[in-house]
């Protein structure tokens, strides 16, 4: 019963996201490049700090690009592979534990594999082990041809775990040039990871004031990654990919340093644990670079991780019939639910908090325009399609379902 069940949630869902906008197909044949940038929240875009631009080159980029401004990270204890999981799956991470470790060995309908089958060629491109997070299987399972990893990389400039992000993205954009076109590339930045210390000569920003150290650390790491995702986009226009490419920089999750009434918290003009708060805690920014700086704009609809696959699709104009993705392009403006592992969501109206005991009754509902609590009615509608789809994505994880349907010829 909950196979069909499932199976026909995403027969309606396949038809619904086949829905097509003005942005359907406008960028179909071009490369694919996809930055996940470690631990990057929202709220700095655009802000200053004594009266420093913390962001100048993802500022400068926001002009350039599609920027959501309510995008939300997904992740739950998978961290940094959750977020990877939802970006190339469009299914939910695991409650706890990483789908990259419990279920590397399910089927997947994932970006990488139909790229592939639309004559891409795919690679991923971290500086790290090879076997954290169990990259080096899952990369196989959903579709990477090949992982360039720690080993492949120059160690020309150490900074904190691996080298810095700067000569990573410059190695990469290096070979990234001598893939076939169109190719699909997927890196993962991570000089700004936890604890965010950064050696002296790398930190610009003058934090006179400012108190807790973590956060003054997190600045100076943010203000750091910005600088080399500027040098990035000066190579690949450099090299010609800039505007041969669709360029998407995402971040992974949340810095782990949000608690309320905290300096990072005050920073963002958050008052214990309101709206503002959870938005702070949840946005990463999102930015679409189009060849030709098509579609400039910042986009207000709400957005996640989960809706990533199928938006670069819909750019393409792949069709996602027959693919077992639960995202929804970010063009299809209405009707948007963004669902949370922590039973959380939000819509572009409202947001939903769950209590601790989980009691939908228990909770708080926000109207996202007046940022003030409002009756939980308000909120209600959306409930059980945020309860059902987390409880879809675990059934399929668990069942191994997407083989199953594959197999039935669904
Ligand atoms: C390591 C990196 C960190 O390869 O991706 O992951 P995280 O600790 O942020 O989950």
């Amino acid at each position: 019963k909950e196979k069909n069940h499932i199976q026909e949630w995403f027969t309606d869902h396949q038809k619904e996201i086949s829905q097509k906008t003005p942005y359907y197909g406008i960028a179909k044949g071009k490369n694919v490049i996809t930055v996940q940038v470690e631990a990057f929240q929202n709220f700095f875009i655009d802000k200053k700090v004594n009266g420093q631009e913390i962001t100048p080159n993802l500022n400068k980029l926001k002009k350039e690009s599609m920027y959501f401004n309510h995008f939300y990270h997904q992740t739950a204890s998978g961290r940094t592979s959750d977020a990877e999981f939802l970006n190339n799956t469009s299914l939910y991470p695991l409650y706890t534990g990483a789908a990259y470790i419990n279920y590397s060995g399910n089927t997947f309908t994932a970006l990488p594999e139909t790229l592939k089958d639309n004559g891409y060629e795919t690679a991923a491109f971290h500086a790290y082990k090879p076997s954290f997070w169990n990259r080096y299987l899952m990369y196989k399972t959903i579709g990477i041809d090949t992982f360039y990893s720690l080993d492949t990389f120059k160690q020309d400039e150490k900074l904190g775990w691996s080298i810095s992000d700067e000569s990573m993205l410059r190695q990469s954009a290096e070979k990234m040039v001598k893939l076939k076109s169109p190719f699909y590339s997927f890196l993962i930045t991570l000089s700004s990871h936890h604890p965010y210390n950064l050696p002296s000569n790398y930190q610009e920003l003058d934090l006179n004031g400012y108190q807790d150290g973590t956060f003054k650390n997190y600045l100076q790491s943010v203000h750091y990654v910005d600088k080399a995702i500027g040098t990035f986009i000066e190579q690949l226009k450099k090299d010609g990919l800039w505007d041969e490419s669709i360029v998407i920089f995402y971040g992974d999750h949340d810095s782990g340093l949000m608690k309320a009434d905290s300096e990072i918290a005050q920073f963002g003009g958050a008052k214990g644990e309101d709206l503002t708060f959870n938005q702070m805690k949840g946005e990463v920014p999102m930015f679409i670079h189009l060849p030709g700086n098509e579609k400039a704009g910042v986009y207000q609809q709400v957005g996640g991780q989960i809706d990533i696959s199928p938006t670069i699709m819909h750019l393409l104009g792949i069709s996602p019939k027959g693919k077992y993705m639960m995202g929804t392009p970010l063009f299809q403006e209405d009707n948007r639910l963004v669902v949370f592992r922590t039973g959380a969501y939000t819509t572009n109206h409202v947001y939903y908090q769950p209590s601790l005991d989980g009691k939908f009754e228990n909770g708080t509902c926000f109207d996202t325009k007046t940022k003030n609590k409002t009756t939980l009615d308000a909120c209600k509608k959306d409930y059980k399609e945020a309860t059902d789809q987390l409880e879809i994505s675990d059934a399929i994880l668990k069942g191994n379902l997407i083989k199953l349907f594959k197999k039935d010829g669904k």
